[in-house]
């Protein structure tokens, strides 16, 4: 069994083990946090922990209602003069499975020269470069995926996320909702897997992932994935956003994966066009949604709010592109050319 598998079926207990660190350490955390005049929020992350810097920005702004943006820590490190009066007043969240990038480490240390910007890092790792430079770091080595994809590391990363910013913004219904989904994870896991092996027997030859809100960075996880473990051509879209010129690519040999929000008609016409150009079609679903026959439901079985829906919908991605590397014979744990961290 590959390494990429046992990863992602030990996501679960990683994910409980996260979330009691995080009630563990909330308070320290939080005295950080609400030191000092924080007007805004600013993630930073490259590859896999980006995308998920850029689902925390959307969440910042839904739940708490303050200014928040997501940077690729080497665009940032390349145009610090360009970007360094934005971040006046921000607290900056540094994400990082290794904790060793160097993008991420020469933009924090610029981001440290500047003495007033508080910076809070989330790793996988203990006592890292990145720790030693951040005011606070939440250390989580349970969470640590050997293989090059990160697939357990960024369920991880996006749920202690999701409960920080949910505990911060006093949604208490939220953090429950997360704990159950970890909870009903193994059987969700299982059920899913069973189908999805079948799914990626099908002879479907790139992926358009397609989700929205919250789910913009976890979707764009979704897309990597397939990029770095089975290496097919992705990519993620905003779902109306298809229809304004990405979908002309879509055809017989692209799967379609859609996390669907509550049954919304425009979202159901855009799969039913999707169908007519012949791709394979994914959806995501809590439950008892009305879709065409073609459409392949994974259905969760509970109602789910938006942001929450973010835990079992990159399952999909990463289970997808794990058999589809299965089925071609490419190996899912060490992509051809790709580092598990970028040292320049
Ligand atoms: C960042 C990262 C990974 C990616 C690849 C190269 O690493 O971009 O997301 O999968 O392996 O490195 P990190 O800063 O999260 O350790």
């Amino acid at each position: 069994m590959s390494t990429t598998y046992q990863e992602m079926k030990s996501q679960y207990e990683a994910l409980k083990k996260s979330l009691s660190y995080l009630d563990e350490t909330y308070e320290d955390l939080n005295s950080v946090i609400s030191c000092g005049n924080i007007s805004k929020i600013a993630f930073l992350g490259c590859g896999s922990s980006y995308d998920i810097a850029q689902s925390m920005a959307q969440i910042t702004r839904t739940y708490l209602q303050k200014e928040a943006c997501a940077y690729p820590a080497g665009d940032l490190m390349l145009h610090m003069e360009r970007y360094l009066p934005a971040l006046k007043g921000a607290l900056v969240v540094a994400i990082s499975r290794s904790g060793s990038t160097s993008e991420l480490l020469m933009t924090v240390r610029k981001i440290k020269k500047v003495g007033s910007i508080k910076v809070l890092s989330i790793a996988c790792t203990e006592e890292s470069e990145l720790s030693k430079l951040s005011d606070f770091t939440l250390e989580m080595p349970w969470a640590f995926d050997e293989s090059v994809c990160q697939t357990r590391t960024v369920t991880c990363f996006y749920a202690v996320g999701l409960a920080l910013l949910a505990k911060l913004g006093g949604k208490k219904e939220i953090i429950d909702e997360i704990n159950e989904v970890v909870d009903l994870g193994p059987g969700y896991f299982d059920r899913c897997e069973k189908m999805l092996r079948q799914v990626a027997a099908l002879p479907w030859k790139d992926v358009v992932v397609l989700a929205d809100a919250e789910l913009e960075g976890i979707a764009g996880e979704g897309a990597l994935a397939f990029k770095e473990i089975c290496q097919i051509p992705s990519n993620y879209y905003h779902i109306l956003d298809v229809r304004h010129g990405p979908i002309v690519l879509i055809r017989s040999r692209t799967l379609v994966i859609v996390a669907l929000s509550d049954g919304n008609t425009y979202e159901k016409e855009l799969v039913n066009d999707i169908l007519k150009k012949g791709a394979h079609v994914v959806a995501f679903c809590d439950r008892d949604t009305e879709l065409p026959d073609e459409v392949m439901k994974v259905e969760f079985g509970r109602d789910l709010d938006h942001a929450v829906r973010g835990i079992p919908f990159i399952l999909i991605c990463q289970l997808l592109s794990y058999y589809k590397a299965v089925e071609n014979g490419t190996n899912p744990d060490s992509p051809d050319g790709l580092d598990p961290w970028i040292k320049l």
